[in-house]
Order: structure tokens, then sequence, then C-alpha cells
């Protein structure tokens, strides 16, 4: 059984087939590996400021500058209840959801479906005044992480956000084009165990998240200005995005 469960985990993990064969690829295998390695380290103390909380919510930042744009590392972690790993991952990764919870985005485009686990996105972001109207251009990666988590863990999956570059969408005179670098990893975890002989339902689900996002601004945009967005939005968008998911699964079946 055990040995069975372990191949059924190694054929879930394995990215598809399409994907392995764009031009992409190398670079996203080595990207989201790094991520995922980067997301796991945890906070260490004297390294990372703690600048938010919220019940189970924590976020860490580190202030760096890059020729004198804010670029500072975000490191949050969170735990909630109900949902599973593969659910926070779904709804972070598809684009039929993103205008639900994201708001700091005003416009999203589909420039590529690479695969079913990989999307080339642009996207325009609210403006913030005095700064020029920023855009992203990034693949989107998804995957369950293998080899399979540790002892405790049920499952891991991860969503990998890396900028790139593509023929539809050029840079433009009209937005500064930002680069970024984010994931999102999650963790599920059985917790209570349901009792013997019964099945899990989503009072015995608990989700771990280590969202880490690096974002250049691309140009000019006033360092006071770009810390205080960061501080409102970064928690807004925790609290919204997991409250988002937590409501769009607790009537349905459970996706492990
Ligand atoms: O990770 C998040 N969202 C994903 C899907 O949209 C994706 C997007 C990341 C965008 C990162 C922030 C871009 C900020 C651009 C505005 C810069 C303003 C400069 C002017 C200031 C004076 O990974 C959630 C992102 C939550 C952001 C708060």
């Amino acid at each position: 059984k055990e040995r069975l469960m372990k191949a059924r985990q190694r054929s879930e993990s394995t990215p598809s087939t399409p994907l392995i064969q764009h031009r992409l690829w190398p670079e996203i295998k080595q990207v989201s590996e790094e991520q995922l390695r980067y997301a796991l380290l945890g906070v260490e103390e004297g390294v990372w400021t703690l600048f938010a909380q919220e019940g189970e919510m924590r976020m860490y930042k580190r202030e760096e500058e890059v020729d004198g744009m804010v670029c500072d590392p975000l490191k949050a972690v969170h735990t909630i209840r109900g949902v599973t790993a593969h659910e926070i991952t779904h709804y972070f990764f598809h684009p039929d959801y993103r205008m639900d919870w994201e708001f700091t985005v005003d416009n999203m485009t589909v420039l590529e479906r690479v695969s079913e686990d990989c999307i080339v996105f642009h996207q325009i972001h609210k403006r913030v005044w005095p700064a020029t109207q920023r855009d992203s251009l990034y693949w989107s990666h998804i995957r369950q992480v293998h080899p399979p988590p540790d002892e405790g863990l049920h499952d891991s999956w991860i969503v990998c956000n890396q900028s790139t570059e593509h023929p539809e969408a050029p840079t433009s005179g009209k937005w500064l084009r930002v680069n970024l670098t984010v994931c999102m990893v999650a963790q599920t975890q059985i917790v209570p165990p349901p009792p013997e002989g019964e099945l899990i339902t989503r009072d015995n689900l608990q989700c771990k998240i280590i969202y880490c996002s690096v974002v250049n601004p691309g140009g000019w945009a006033p360092a006071s200005v770009l810390r205080a967005v960061y501080k409102r939005e970064y928690p807004r968008f925790l609290k919204r995005f997991t409250q988002y998911v937590i409501d769009q699964c607790q009537d349905k079946p459970i996706l492990f």
C-alpha cells in the first residue's frame, strides 16, 4: 500500500508533457525548485523583521534596495483550517478566479496557455499616486511538491510566478514593467485525524501557507510610499485570498 501511495505521489508531481517540451521549461524547473527551498528555509531572527501579525498570520520583510529602488523581500506564513494545499494553490493559479481576490490589478490577460500547469500572464496594476502605473508579465507554474512531504504532512503544492518576456506584450511607454518573483507553498495536515474507519472531512483539514515575494518596481517610485503601500496591501491580500478560498470550498467536495 505504501509503495502504491509513493508511486501515485510521484506521478502526480510530474510536470505535464507540453510544459517539459516548452522553451521556458529549464528556467521554470530551476526557479520553482529554488523558490521551494527558499520558502522552506524559515525566517531567521536578525535577518527578517516582523511587520504584520493577525491571528495565525505573520509577515516579515528585509529592507533591500537595488540601484536606489525598494525591492524588499517579503515572507509570510499563515495557517488556515478547512482547506487543502491543492485548493489553495488551485485558486491562486487559475485565471478564472484572479479578479475575485486580486484587488491590486486593473486588468489581467492570459498571453499563453502553455499547459494545464503553466500560464503566461500580463497584468496592469492599479496606479499608486504619484507614481507611474505598472504592468507585469510573468509565467506561473503549479505543481505538487516532489518528493512527498515529511511526516505529519499529507501533501504539499507550490505556485511559482516569475517575470518573463513575451512578443505579444513588449514593454510600452505607458507603464513601467515590474520584475517579480513570487511563490506560494501550501502544506496539508490532517488535524485532528478522523476516528478509525471514518472519512476525512473539512473539520480534519489544516493548511500551512508560506508566501514569498520580491518585487522590483522597475523605475522610480518614492520609497516611503512604496513601503507604506506594501505594509497595507500584502496583509490585505493574504487575508482576503485565504477567506476567499475557504468560502469557495466550504460546500464542495475536498480536492486533494
Ligand atoms: O502574488 C500576488 N498576486 C499574483 C497574481 O496577481 C502575482 C502578482 C504579483 C504582483 C506583485 C505586486 C506588484 C506591485 C505593483 C505596484 C507597484 C506600485 C509602485 C508605486 C508605488 C509608489 O504574483 C499578490 C500580490 C499582492 C500585492 C500587494
